[in-house]
């Protein structure tokens, strides 16, 4: 058996969130938790189609998210969220919502200039071109977390990143 949490990640875009949150997933399945992974991939066109990019619609996104994850964890499972919750007063909102112990805030640590440089997407030369308002690191703003449960270097190996997810995971006793 293990227990529910929500592991919240944050970060910049393409900093690493969501690839961490599904090799994570992978690795815990394995080991026979009941785990899902909420991102924009899932919410945004559903719960949160009605949002966009604006300062008030991410903080209604985060919000929203806050509230899903707190459902999931009642129901027992160990929910990842992959969301860039750049604000840290939101953050701070969701984590109220939860006991002691059962909110993680894992920050992804990759620089802007390394993002940028990967721009999977190719949405950071949209967003420097104008082509893309309001992106975060460029032209809206991100709130770095003071006291995360955990740093995740998103530059190093992914490997390296789920495993120290799983030993954090091990040392708080959720798994
Ligand atoms: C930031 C944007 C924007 C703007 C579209 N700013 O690399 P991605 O594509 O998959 O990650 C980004 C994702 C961010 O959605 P979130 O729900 O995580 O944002 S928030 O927590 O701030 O509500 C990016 C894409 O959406 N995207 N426009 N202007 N990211
Ligand atoms: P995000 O969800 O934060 O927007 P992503 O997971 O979509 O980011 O993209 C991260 C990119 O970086 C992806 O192409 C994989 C690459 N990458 C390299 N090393 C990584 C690591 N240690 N952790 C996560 N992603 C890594």
């Amino acid at each position: 058996g293990h227990k529910s949490a929500a592991l919240w990640f944050t970060g910049l875009s393409g900093a690493g969130k969501t690839t961490v949150a599904h090799n994570l997933e992978k690795r815990l399945a394995g080991m026979g938790c009941k785990i899902y992974v909420l991102d924009g991939d899932n919410v945004r066109h559903g719960l949160c189609k009605d949002l966009g990019f604006s300062d008030i619609d991410r903080v209604e996104n985060i919000r929203r998210v806050g509230e899903v994850a707190k459902l999931f964890v009642d129901a027992g499972t160990v929910v990842l969220c992959s969301f860039i919750s750049p604000f840290r007063s939101d953050r701070e909102k969701v984590r109220e919502l939860f006991e002691e112990g059962d909110f993680l805030e894992v920050y992804c640590t990759a620089s802007l200039d390394v993002c940028e440089d990967r721009d999977v997407k190719g949405l950071y030369k949209r967003a420097r071109s104008g082509e893309i308002p309001n992106f975060t690191g460029i032209d809206s703003p991100y709130e770095a977390p003071e006291n995360p449960e955990i740093k995740l270097d998103t530059t190093q190996e992914l490997d390296a990143c789920v495993d120290e997810m799983v030993a954090l995971l091990k040392g708080r006793g959720i798994i």
